[in-house]
């Protein structure tokens, strides 16, 4: 299996046995409301907590990374910073390619092997079949970290109704470190491990749909399309980054043009951002994104454009808009 999962383009592959996982953690979450606007998380609890659900007669879940781009920070003048993990071609589609390699070759092996195969948006913890899989542990910052790729990996799942030799779980790593608590610009991160989305500047530039709370606004920096600082403070990714799987290398320079943002069209999102990572935002989330980083960040070049933006109808904009302008000229006229 890890050598199929190696030769279909995964750089980290482990077994764990499946069965239901501790509700704990999770119902922690949910009990403070830190899933936010992600109702899915509630919805889905039970299945997330039992990959059975899923697959009936699942035995064995397949836990797989592939390293991203850890590449220079991309906070400049002018432009609005994109996380690192969104920098190169839509992880899902590279991700799922290699997905559906790695279940060929299972079914070329087995052909009657039920299989199951899933990134990010099927109700599956990733992060914690990693950790029991044995390919890391999950850090006080929420993040998945790997020994030798830090946390610059992504992760995906083949749930399997195979009854493979399992790997040991990972030990956790942390020890007494805690940089990534007060590396938070937001105070995102309540307690070892637990993020609280309604604070976390990924949610929101993200995930959010509508207006951004003027908490979060006020302290994310340049971020214009989800965030790197807890990552960017882990000792386990000082040196890590260069080892990205060539698709997932960089296709756009990693700040975004601020002018450009706050101008930009539904037909130039389509044209620029298809494809991408970024086009999980929509065109309202990328405008908003860049006046509220205009305003974070006292670009006053764009002010013109944010008087514009004042009055439009596209969700969360002209609050964002307005923000922004109180924010550079002392009050909103
Ligand atoms: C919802 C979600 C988010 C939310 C919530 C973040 C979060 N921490 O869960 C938001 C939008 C904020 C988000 C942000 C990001 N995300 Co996200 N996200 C997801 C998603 C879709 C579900 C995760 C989930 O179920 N969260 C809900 C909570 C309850 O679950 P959990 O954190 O997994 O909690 C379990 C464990 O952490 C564990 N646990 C909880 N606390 C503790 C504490 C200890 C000590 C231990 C041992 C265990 C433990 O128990 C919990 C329940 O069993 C996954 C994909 C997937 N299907 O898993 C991607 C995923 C986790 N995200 C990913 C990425 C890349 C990011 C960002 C780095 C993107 C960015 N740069 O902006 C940030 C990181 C923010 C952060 N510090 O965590 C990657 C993670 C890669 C990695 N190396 O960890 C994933 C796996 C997507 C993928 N397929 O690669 N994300
Ligand atoms: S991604 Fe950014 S805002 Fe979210 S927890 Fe990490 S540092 Fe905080
Ligand atoms: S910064 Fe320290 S505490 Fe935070 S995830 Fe990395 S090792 Fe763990």
């Amino acid at each position: 299996m890890k050598q199929a999962a190696h030769a279909a383009g995964f750089h980290l592959a482990g077994v764990a046995r499946a069965g239901p996982l501790d509700p704990g953690p999770l119902d922690r979450v949910l009990s403070l409301g830190a899933e936010a606007d992600m109702a899915w998380l509630r919805t889905q609890r039970d299945v997330r907590l039992d990959p059975r659900l899923l697959l009936p007669g699942c035995r064995s879940v397949v836990a797989l990374a592939v390293a991203h781009d850890g590449g220079a920070q991309a906070a400049e003048p002018g432009g609005a910073a994109v996380a690192r993990y969104a920098r190169g071609r839509d992880y899902h589609t590279v991700i799922k390619k290699k997905l559906k390699g790695l279940v060929g070759a299972i079914h070329g092996r087995d052909p009657e092997a039920r299989a199951l195969p899933s990134v990010d948006v099927g109700p599956v913890m990733e992060k914690v079949w990693a950790q029991r899989a044995g390919l890391g542990w999950i850090g006080k910052n929420g993040c998945l970290i790997t020994t030798g790729l830090g946390s610059w990996v992504l992760l995906a799942v083949v749930l399997l109704d195979r009854e493979l030799v399992p790997d040991e779980p990972h030990p956790e790593r942390c020890g007494d470190c805690e940089a990534c608590i007060p590396a938070c610009p937001t105070g995102a991160i309540p307690e070892p491990g637990l993020v609280d989305a309604r604070l976390c500047i990924s949610f929101q530039t993200i995930e959010r749909r509508g207006a951004v709370p003027e908490t979060v606004a006020g302290r994310m920096g340049r971020w214009g399309f989800g965030c790197d600082d807890c990552q960017t403070a882990c000792p386990w990714n000082r040196g890590k980054g260069s080892e990205s799987d060539p698709e997932l290398r960089p296709v756009r320079h990693p700040s975004l043009d601020l002018g450009e943002l706050v101008r930009l069209t539904p037909e130039e999102f389509r044209a620029r951002f298809h494809g991408t990572a970024l086009a999980r935002a929509g065109h309202a989330g990328l405008v908003r994104n860049g006046a509220l980083v205009a305003g974070a960040s006292g670009e006053v070049a764009v002010e013109p454009e944010l008087r514009n933006l004042a009055g439009s109808e596209l969700p969360g904009v002209a609050e964002a808009a307005r923000w922004a302008l109180d924010r550079l000229r002392g009050g909103y006229r």
